[in-house]
């Protein structure tokens, strides 16, 4: 019998020592330190929104439950009525954000005027756009879906009430925008500009989100396009052109590139703003602005990905140029690697 008596050690469970977690929190706190003068309301923006993306994950995960926790418009066993889920994400937002006095006005896609900040509260300056729940035709698939948000500055002073004036901007006036995306896991991604795009990931075990992608940059050229090619016949010359170009076999430009639609927006330009390529939904003759909300959509995710060094274009202008004239305007688009978006518009405007 063998005298030896010792043992393999039992593996160490990989424990993440607290001085290397960063939460949300920590991260924007630190932020606001680094611009002396700041009022906090940004900051205070942020939070919110980190604990409404909390708020609404929890609800998408049980998603896949209703026919067990009950159906739209159905009183659950716990007694209370079933809210669809985009409905329950656009009144999170909207309840999460009214009375916390840094707000002027809001709009939401789910709703066809601005959202005013009831006359009882105070009143902020800052201007909160959001899409609360995009992609939601991927709910019942059980495929990523997200929210997005997109801040500016108020522009009027007088009166209790924001207008559509501080609603309808250019992107390049906002001061803050980003997403949150409820796929695998629930990351929250977001910019306050200064070429800095950070994104956070849920660690549902404490309920927080860690920052796991610090300084996010979008690749110079990617190899993967990200477009609903069943509309390719109401497209335009140009921009079936480009889809041939993508497709040809040349391996000294990477060519053909992969092709990859979720359908989802926010998965859709979140693989794009990690791995790199071009996300597009360009007009059709079905919809010859486009089908992607300028403000809700376009405009924070444009912002996000001009700040992690990509492009994001109309095919003619800079997207974050355009000028909005209706709340819920739409606008063609094509984002993502620099150089793969410079020779989108090449395609887009028959320069090649
Ligand atoms: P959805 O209709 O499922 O809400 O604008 C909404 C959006 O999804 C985007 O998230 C998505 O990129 C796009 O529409 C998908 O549109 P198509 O089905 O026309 O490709």
């Amino acid at each position: 019998m063998s005298t030896d008596r010792s043992v393999t050690p039992a593996k160490q469970p990989i424990v993440t020592k607290p001085s290397q977690i960063v939460t949300i929190d920590r991260y924007i706190l630190e932020q606001q330190l680094s611009h002396p003068g700041a009022s906090g309301d940004l900051s205070g923006l942020l939070y919110d929104i980190a604990l409404t993306g909390k708020m609404i994950a929890r609800e998408v995960k049980k998603a896949g439950l209703v026919d067990i926790l009950g159906h739209t418009g159905t009183i659950n066993v716990q007694g209370e009525e079933v809210q669809k889920l985009d409905d329950y994400a656009n009144q999170c937002f909207i309840k999460n954000f009214d009375h916390t006095g840094r707000l002027w006005v809001m709009a939401s896609e789910e709703e066809d005027d601005p959202v005013p900040i009831p006359e009882k509260f105070q009143m902020g300056s800052y201007v909160l756009l959001f899409d609360p729940l995009d992609g939601s035709s991927n709910i019942d698939a059980n495929v990523s879906i997200g929210s997005i948000f997109s801040i500016y500055r108020r522009v009027t002073e007088d009166g209790r009430r924001g207008t559509l004036q501080d609603l309808l901007r250019k992107g390049c006036d906002q001061v803050a925008a980003g997403y949150v995306l409820y796929g695998s896991s629930t990351m929250l991604v977001y910019t306050t500009g200064h070429g800095q795009v950070d994104g956070f990931t849920l660690d549902p075990s404490i309920g927080e989100f860690l920052l796991s992608h610090p300084d996010i940059r979008i690749p110079e050229q990617g190899g993967i396009y990200s477009c609903n090619e069943g509309y390719r016949n109401l497209m335009s010359a140009g921009t079936r052109r480009y889809l041939d170009y993508l497709q040809e076999d040349d391996a000294d430009t990477g060519r053909p590139y992969s092709a990859r639609y979720v359908g989802s927006m926010v998965a859709d330009v979140h693989r794009t703003l990690l791995y790199g390529g071009i996300f597009m939904y360009p007009a059709t003759t079905r919809a010859p602005g486009g089908k992607l909300r300028l403000l809700y959509e376009a405009n924070p995710m444009a912002m996000l990905i001009e700040q992690a060094g990509g492009m994001a274009s109309t095919g003619r202008e800079p997207l974050l140029e355009v000028q909005a004239r209706e709340l819920h305007e739409r606008v063609p688009l094509f984002m993502g690697s620099k150089r793969d978006v410079e020779r989108a518009i090449e395609f887009e405007t028959g320069a090649r």
